[in-house]
């Protein structure tokens, strides 16, 4: 076990707290196989404490088949070799610790890889055995059974179903590799708070809950009535596979065990959109906090970003939990490129970090977000993500968003790796974006982070609720309590600044006036 930083302070540090999602492939590799790991996240806590980061949220680095890069989770109490050893993990923690760093973790429990024994075993057991129940096994329809029990489709694309050779299906949301878990049998809730409770002993911080809406399934297991064009990017309302009430008793009994270790928290993948629905997760005895994708998808123009902020407030207001920022993550096109890319989508991005860190609540930077890192196209045959394949080659899937972060110099892999290859390509030219070229330069995007970072957590301005200011056509203006004035703006034209001291802007503001798509923090 390791001592919490500053054992003294709030048990609710999460709160208003910057973290920082470390897709561990991606971030740094401690060896030369070209795939990021433990080691290489322990190497570059310096950095992190540089930027000004609270905490860490670290993808999954549990033994994995990589069905799903990790996703696909065969032990869930021990470290995939290719990532570590839990020994190399306790140190990270510790390390991170002393360096005044929180370390959550993800927790996958919606489902198993299909290598986990548990599978292996319903497979063994047969039809009707206690070993498939478990697991969602049904038998098929149509006279043979060779049909899927239900028109559900996954939503990496194709059937939610998979035959076994005895006939049976199993339901799999995501990749076959990836069967759904029964949550009304108790193994497997007693499972997951043993889990739980293995990393909280360990001293982790918290956990990031892995597809948090989903772990109960519709009673019946009825058809889906809508086709299947678009599901991959709406989990709409009414979707049978997904926030059905039941999953509420799963975040009570989490609720319960992390209770028990007082300061830790829990933040939840919950990909439902209507305020009122997102709230029961965050009910006083269920999820410490959720991700609000509401900014995530949000298009670059003031009425969208307006709505995304009203929403994400509004989701938690009747709640006990902060509201929570994220403008990037492994799942989706990165921001600089969702905004337009190269000059005008940075420009962008450079405005929307101010906009993100000036909110109340909880920030989630994804790893290079810090550097302006874009999407990088890919050709067919470097692409990873199962959705590639699963899609029937229609969508390209998540691998544009989770190329290695670049470090220094000026080739591929970029510090990344003292190997030669990088387990996704790294594109030339991006010699001017590693960290390293990046540090010295105080007009770059990662020195633009720091100082809103170091301002965030260092200034009384920077703190209390927010209250709309009324602002020129196009643009969003508000104030926090603590008396930070953000005006960003939109319209399309330079506007003239409000009133007060410039703290910090994401473009040049000299002569009294803001570029379009800029932002500027002041003290009113
Ligand atoms: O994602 C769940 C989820 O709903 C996403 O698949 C999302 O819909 C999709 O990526 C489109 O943006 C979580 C993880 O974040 C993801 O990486 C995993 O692949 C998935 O669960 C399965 O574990």
């Amino acid at each position: 076990m390791t001592t919490t930083p500053d054992a003294s302070a709030a048990t609710d540090w999460w709160r208003d707290a910057v973290f920082y999602q470390v897709y561990i492939r991606s971030f740094a590799d401690g060896g030369d196989d070209g795939v990021g790991d433990l080691a290489g996240i322990r190497a570059k806590l310096p950095e992190l404490v540089a930027l000004g980061v609270d905490a860490l949220w670290i993808n999954p680095f549990f033994p994995s088949p990589m069905a799903d890069h990790g996703y696909d989770v065969s032990d869930p109490r021990d470290v995939e070799p290719v990532f570590g050893t839990l020994a190399e993990f306790d140190a990270l923690l510790a390390e991170a610790h002393e360096a005044g760093i929180r370390v959550t973790i993800d927790l996958v429990p919606n489902h198993t890889s299909d290598q986990r024994e548990w599978f292996q075993q319903a497979l063994a057991a047969g039809p009707g055995s206690a070993e498939r129940a478990r697991y969602v096994f049904r038998d098929g329809q149509g006279a043979d059974g060779a049909q899927p029990p239900n028109n559900w489709p996954s939503i990496f694309g194709g059937p939610a179903w998979t035959r076994v050779a005895d006939g049976q299906w199993y339901l799999h949301l995501f990749a076959p590799e990836q069967p759904d878990l029964d949550f009304t049998h108790p193994e497997v809730l007693a499972d997951l708070e043993q889990t739980l409770r293995f990393w909280l002993d360990r001293g982790v911080d918290g956990f990031r809950i892995d597809v948090a809406h989903g772990m109960v399934k519709a009673e019946g297991l009825p058809d889906v009535d809508f086709d299947e064009a678009g599901l991959f990017d709406d989990h709409g309302p009414g979707d049978p596979r997904l926030d059905n009430d039941g999953v509420h008793d799963v975040h009570r009994a989490v609720r319960r065990v992390m209770d028990a270790y007082p300061g830790t928290m829990t933040v939840g993948e919950v990909w439902v959109s209507d305020d009122e629905r997102l709230a029961r997760y965050l009910r006083p005895d269920e999820l410490h906090s959720a991700f609000n994708f509401r900014l995530l998808t949000a298009d670059w123009d003031a009425a969208s970003l307006r709505d995304a902020v009203v929403h994400s407030l509004a989701s938690v207001e009747q709640t006990p939990a902060p509201a929570c920022w994220v403008l990037s993550n492994h799942d989706r096109p990165r921001h600089v490129t969702r905004y337009g890319d190269g000059e005008l989508g940075t420009r962008r991005a450079r405005a929307a970090a101010l906009l993100q860190l000036a909110l109340p609540g909880m920030a989630f930077l994804y790893n290079g977000d810090e550097l302006g890192m874009p999407d990088v196209d890919l050709p067919d045959e470097a692409l990873t993500d199962p959705v590639w394949e699963r899609s029937g080659h229609t969508e390209r899937g998540r691998d544009a968003c989770r190329i290695p972060v670049p470090w220094s110099g000026d080739a591929p892999p970029y510090g990344f790796t003292s190997g030669s290859d990088t387990w996704l390509p790294m594109p030339a030219g991006w010699a001017g974006l590693t960290a390293q070229a990046q540090a010295g330069d105080p007009d770059s995007m990662l020195s633009l982070y720091r100082s809103a970072l170091h301002t965030r957590r260092t200034s009384p301005l920077v703190r209390g609720g927010l209250t709309w200011l009324p602002a020129p056509e196009g643009c969003l203006a508000l104030r926090r309590d603590g008396g930070l004035v953000l005006l960003v703006n939109l319209s399309g034209a330079p506007v003239s600044l409000l009133p007060g001291d410039v703290l910090l802007a994401s473009a040049d503001v000299t002569g009294g006036t803001l570029p379009h798509d800029a932002a500027v923090w002041l003290r009113d």
